[in-house]
């Protein structure tokens, strides 16, 4: 046990509501003390005792290139230089916003903001102001950042604590959400027929990552786009997970399937708090100061998040063959576990796409909410526990995705793979 995190948490715990600033981080669903890091290089972290760690948790999915990635640190340090926020105009705003709309194949205008939470809520406002219509439709298990409206049946935090929502979340905010089953697009189809005219949008993560990862079923996202089309409201990919990660256009260029906005995050800031949404030119340009429908921000389009997201998106675009290591990494892992897994008679459901994914202790395979709760909790927390001592840092809860990077090696992959081998043998002793 690391005993200055112990130390630091004592500290935190007084200081901090639960220790941590965000819920997740506090080992909440796998008990223990949350390690206190203090640095990390590639795909390795470092606690405050100086012992290290294979990550993959890559700060919940920005660490595309894993970390202190050298073009996106000189970035940082030579921008931050020349200031590190003007609230005016910058040229790189111009050169982010010029990038995301050449990588991400629906988004033609885009806006800049602080967070993944900002991004979605700000783009089911523009939805909303957009069609003229109040209602939502979001499905089981997703998560889409803390705005209000977002809080029903939610996935990452919320699902790790057991919560259908939050205490301080009013029932007006959520009245206008409507619940649908992932992978159900029937599901949607009644929504529409009991509310016609009044859904502005279905907001999805094309891949869900916040309930574990689960991947979209065959004809899904497809069936979402006719359905939305039809009855003239607005599919909302929110790809803060997907984005530059599942693909270099996102999921919507990995499953051929365009929305008419999009959320950005994580990847897009290259490890700094960046956010962004865009899509269709005529709906963005209901955005103010062109259009009607507010949002503004002291630090969006922050130089120094734009100086880490540019040399994050540049990298990129340079290294063509990027997308196809990390899925031969991430295949590698994939058939490890599985042999590992082999005869050991635990059940499990592996999923991944590409370098994101997710071990499920269950024994069914996971498509939805239900079959994502439906996981054998205290087995993940073994297993978690199992492997931290053993020098491998996973997600500290069955509703997060794992994420590899570019740095991760075969090195990387072997450590991780004997590290399980012992690991199961501990918790099925
Ligand atoms: N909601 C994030 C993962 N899905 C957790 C962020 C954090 O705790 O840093």
């Amino acid at each position: 046990m690391s005993k200055s995190s112990m130390a630091l948490y004592e500290r935190a715990r007084r200081v901090i509501p639960g220790g941590v600033n965000s819920p997740v981080r506090a080992f909440g669903a796998v008990g223990g003390t949350p390690l206190f890091l203090r640095s990390a290089s590639g795909a390795w972290v470092e606690d405050e005792d100086g012992r290290r760690y294979v990550d993959y948790v890559g700060s919940w999915g920005p660490m595309l290139f894993g970390h202190a990635e050298p073009s996106i640190v000189e970035a940082v340090a030579d921008t931050a230089q020349r200031s590190t926020s003007f609230g005016a105009p910058v040229r790189l705003e111009v050169e982010m916003a010029e990038l995301v709309t050449e990588m991400v194949p629906s988004v033609e205008m885009v806006r800049m903001v602080n967070s993944g939470t900002e991004a979605a809520m700000s783009a089911v406002r523009l939805a909303r102001g957009f069609t003229g219509r109040g209602k939502i439709v979001k499905f089981e298990g997703n998560y889409h950042g803390h705005a209000d409206f977002f809080l029903a049946a939610a996935g990452s935090g919320v699902a790790t604590f057991g919560r259908p929502g939050s205490p301080g979340v009013p029932l007006s905010a959520i009245r206008d959400t409507l619940l649908a089953r992932y992978n159900d697009a029937a599901s949607v189809d009644r929504l529409f027929e009991a509310h016609g005219d009044d859904i502005a949008c279905v907001i999805v993560e094309p891949v869900a990552g916040n309930m574990g990862c689960v991947p979209p079923e065959p004809g899904f996202l497809e069936a979402l786009r006719s359905l939305c089309s039809d009855r003239g409201a607005l599919l909302l990919f929110d790809e803060v997970m997907t984005g530059f990660r599942v693909a270099s256009g996102g999921a919507q260029a990995r499953y051929g399937v365009l929305p008419d906005l999009t959320a950005l995050g994580k990847v897009l800031g290259g490890g700094l708090p960046a956010g962004a949404y865009g899509g269709r030119r005529e709906i963005m340009a209901h955005l103010a100061p062109s259009g009607p429908v507010y949002q503004a921000g002291t630090l969006s389009g922050n130089p120094l998040a734009m100086a880490a997201g540019k040399a994050a998106l540049t990298r990129i675009l340079k290294d063509a063959a990027l997308y196809d290591r990390l899925e031969a990494l991430g295949q590698k892992l994939e058939e490890g576990v599985r042999k590992n897994l082999r005869d050991r008679n635990l059940p499990y459901c592996f999923a991944r796409v590409g370098s994101m994914g997710t071990l499920f202790f269950t024994d069914r395979r996971v498509t939805d909410y239900e079959g994502a709760r439906s996981c054998d909790m205290a087995r993940y927390a073994q297993y978690f526990h199992a492997m931290l001592k053993r020098g491998i840092y996973l997600p500290p809860s069955q509703f997060e995705a794992f994420f590899l990077s570019s740095a991760h090696g075969d090195d990387e992959i072997e450590q991780t793979l004997a590290a399980q081998r012992e690991a199961l043998a501990e918790i099925h002793a």
